[in-house]
């Protein structure tokens, strides 16, 4: 079987550590696309140098032109710009819509049969603006903001309770902004509720859960966290990381059940928008969006979310998107 292709659009902090992680695990050949003069280039010479001492033989190459993209069968996207200290997401929406739209126009004529993971912020939006000017089926375009937000939230839940992060499962829904949705109840430790684990750690149901609710907080604000100590740009290795859990689980069709920026057909009550819910990721891309019940209060958070994700969207069409 021939390698897969992948193409990794924006060559910057996320995709620079996407393009190492790939070539590390061997998942397909990559060419790393940028504007930027050189750095495409700079960036994959850097990595293929170290294919002798990691073992690893995929081509690995950079370009500024898009006719190297040709044939793709995964594309992921994180051109645009990052936050700075004190922007918000949304504060990206021109700049990166505008950038989105080029992209995406690429994609299409050059990869025309491709999967596509948008890393892009304000990620809802970039997804949705992706899927309109590829019109790809909605199954093969997809976001990723829910792996990252989960895993930020089920990490300050293994630092609290002490346990390994791995037996922790959480897991965050909702726009990926400061309204996403982590949900509480279903948090556990390999099954064990982290609530009542909490609960016996300080033997005070009201002290849990103000120690639940900063952890929810911490969760909703880790990206700004990160910003404000980076200074000069956003997280990238966990984003990094996220996606490549996603681009797995699409390549070989592992069936996982990922929180993903999906499109939803009126799951969970919600149609016609890109939201973070999980879905089973496997190689038809989204191939369904796993529904349960939500409380009232999670339910009136999901839609305050959803609110939000409108929203942008309608900011961006207004703006002529
Ligand atoms: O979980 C998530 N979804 C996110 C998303 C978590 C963290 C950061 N997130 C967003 O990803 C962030 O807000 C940005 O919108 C993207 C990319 O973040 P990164 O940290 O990689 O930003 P960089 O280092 O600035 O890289 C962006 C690259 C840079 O090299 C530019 O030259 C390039 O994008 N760029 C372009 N590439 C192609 N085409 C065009 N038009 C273009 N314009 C800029």
């Amino acid at each position: 079987m021939a390698r897969k292709k992948i193409a990794l659009i924006g060559g910057g902090q996320i995709g620079g550590v996407l393009a190492q992680l790939i070539a590390q695990k061997q998942l397909g050949d990559v060419v790393l696309f940028d504007i930027v003069e050189d750095l495409p280039q700079g960036k994959t010479l850097d990595i293929a140098e170290a294919s002798r001492v990691d073992g690893f033989d995929v081509s690995v190459t950079g370009t500024n032109n898009y006719k190297d993209i040709e044939g793709a069968d995964f594309v992921i996207i994180t051109a645009g710009l990052p936050r700075k200290p004190g922007m918000s997401r949304d504060d990206l929406l021109v700049t990166n819509a505008k950038i989105m739209k080029t992209v995406a126009e690429n994609v299409k004529q050059y990869a025309p049969n491709s999967t596509v993971l948008v890393i892009s912020n304000p990620l809802d939006a970039m997804v949705t603006l992706c899927q309109k000017v590829t019109g790809f089926p909605h199954n093969r375009v997809l976001g990723q903001a829910g792996v990252l937000d989960s895993s930020r939230f089920a990490t300050f839940i293994a630092w609290e309770l002490g346990v390994s992060v791995k037996d922790v499962n959480a897991m965050v829904m909702g726009g990926h902004g400061d309204t996403m949705v982590p949900i509480v109840r279903y948090a556990n430790v390999n099954g064990i509720p982290a609530m009542e684990l909490l609960e016996r750690k300080y033997n005070d149901k009201a002290k849990a859960k103000e120690v639940m609710d900063a952890m929810v907080n911490r969760t909703k604000m880790a990206g700004g966290e990160v910003v404000k100590l980076l200074k000069t740009g956003s997280a990238f290795y966990s984003p990094a990381s996220s996606a490549i859990a996603m681009t797995e689980a699409i390549l070989f069709d592992e069936k996982r059940i990922l929180p993903t920026c999906a499109y939803l057909n009126g799951e969970f009550g919600i149609k016609g928008y890109y939201v973070g819910v999980p879905a089973v990721l496997g190689s038809n891309g989204v191939e369904r969006v796993l529904e349960f019940a939500l409380d009232g209060e999670e339910k009136a958070a999901l839609d305050n979310s959803v609110k939000a994700v409108q929203g942008l969207v309608a900011d961006m069409e207004r703006l002529g998107f």
